[in-house]
């Protein structure tokens, strides 16, 4: 079987966009590939947080994998940062990376706006990290939504860069981009993505959100002053929306703009609302039955996280054999 490696940041709760742009592919994947799905939180710390709220998230991270879907028995289901390979990995790889190449990366650019006062190192090689977590396990395919393109190239062209010194190190990953339209846009500002981070809550939809505050941020979405119900780009705010109710409801988009013929914007957000509401209720409920089951996820979190290290250090041996240091 081919390998699959992907992974999330617990840097909030994840979003109905993470959820629709990741971790549905990765359920409809999971049976067919060699899964790793890794809480990345190694990578959440490059921007300021609260260490009490990343432990608690990056546990609801790892759980909302489960109770979408994954299975912690076929795929592995772990934390990045119970896995040193990653790190040690990723200073290597740092040596074999240019300043120029990550100079030229747009979420560096758009995070660094974002932060001003901590442009850490660790924001600027962040791609790296990246490239290490992917390349340690030789991954196949990596499904990753369209704004990570720039990233996974990177982590191509570190590996072809490897291997052209050392021989086939690495294996050169794939990326896998999930259906078209799949990325969800801020309900606030709907030429904006759609992310967990946004300090506006009214902008994204937790995953883990109650109905009746899933119905209030759908029914307060930025649409525009038309009235009309029409897919197109000069009309974000409701495209999103008829995006949103066709992967929620499994319908083509041409269907749910015919089902919305003639009807209103209060009509349109009602049943995107109730499509979001029952396209998650499953995911909801599992969730709260697994996260009262402290056991069963510490076990998963122990027995996953050494299957990972298993895999992830044959990679690092070679890697510092090949390199010249010391066994
Ligand atoms: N709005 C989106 N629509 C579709 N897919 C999305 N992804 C993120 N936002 C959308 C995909 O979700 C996965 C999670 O990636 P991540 O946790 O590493 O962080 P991110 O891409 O930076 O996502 P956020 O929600 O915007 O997080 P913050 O706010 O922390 O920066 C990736 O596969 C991504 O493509």
């Amino acid at each position: 079987k081919k390998v699959i490696f992907s992974g999330m940041q617990a840097t909030g709760i994840i979003t109905l966009g993470n959820y629709i742009g990741a971790l549905k592919n990765w359920v409809s994947l999971h049976e067919a590939y060699d899964c790793l799905f890794s809480v990345v939180d190694l990578h959440s710390i490059t921007i300021r947080h609260d260490p009490a709220q990343l432990r608690k998230r990056s546990r609801d991270l790892l759980t909302l994998y489960i109770a979408a879907g994954l299975d912690p028995e076929k795929n592995i289901i772990y934390y990045q940062s119970h896995v040193p390979a990653h790190a040690e990995l990723a200073w290597i790889l740092n040596c074999y990376t240019y300043m120029g190449e990550l100079n030229r990366m747009t979420q560096y650019k758009e995070k660094s706006e974002k932060n001003e006062d901590n442009i850490n190192a660790g924001l600027f090689t962040y791609p790296v990290l990246m490239a290490a977590d992917i390349l340690l396990y030789q991954t196949d395919v990596v499904p990753v939504g369209n704004d990570q393109r720039q990233h996974l190239e990177l982590a191509r062209d570190i590996a072809t860069r490897f291997n052209n010194i050392y021989g086939e190190v690495f294996k050169i990953p794939e990326p896998y981009f999930g259906e078209v339209g799949a990325r969800i846009m801020s309900l606030q500002e709907p030429t904006k993505k759609m992310s967990k981070s946004d300090e506006n809550v009214n902008g994204f939809i937790s995953v883990l959100d109650e109905p009746d505050v899933i119905m209030k941020k759908v029914k307060r979405a930025v649409t525009d002053s038309d009235r009309e119900i029409r897919y197109s780009e000069d009309k974000p705010g409701v495209k999103n929306l008829i995006d949103i109710y066709s992967v929620m409801t499994g319908t083509d988009i041409e269907n749910v703009v015919n089902h919305f013929e003639g009807k209103g914007y209060g009509d349109l957000k009602k049943e995107v609302g109730e499509s979001i509401v029952e396209g998650l209720r499953p995911l909801q409920t599992r969730f709260k039955a697994l996260s009262a089951d402290k056991a069963y996820i510490d076990e998963v979190i122990k027995s996953n996280g050494d299957r990972a290290s298993y895999l992830a250090h044959k990679t690092l041996r070679k890697v510092k054999k090949k390199v010249g240091l010391p066994q």
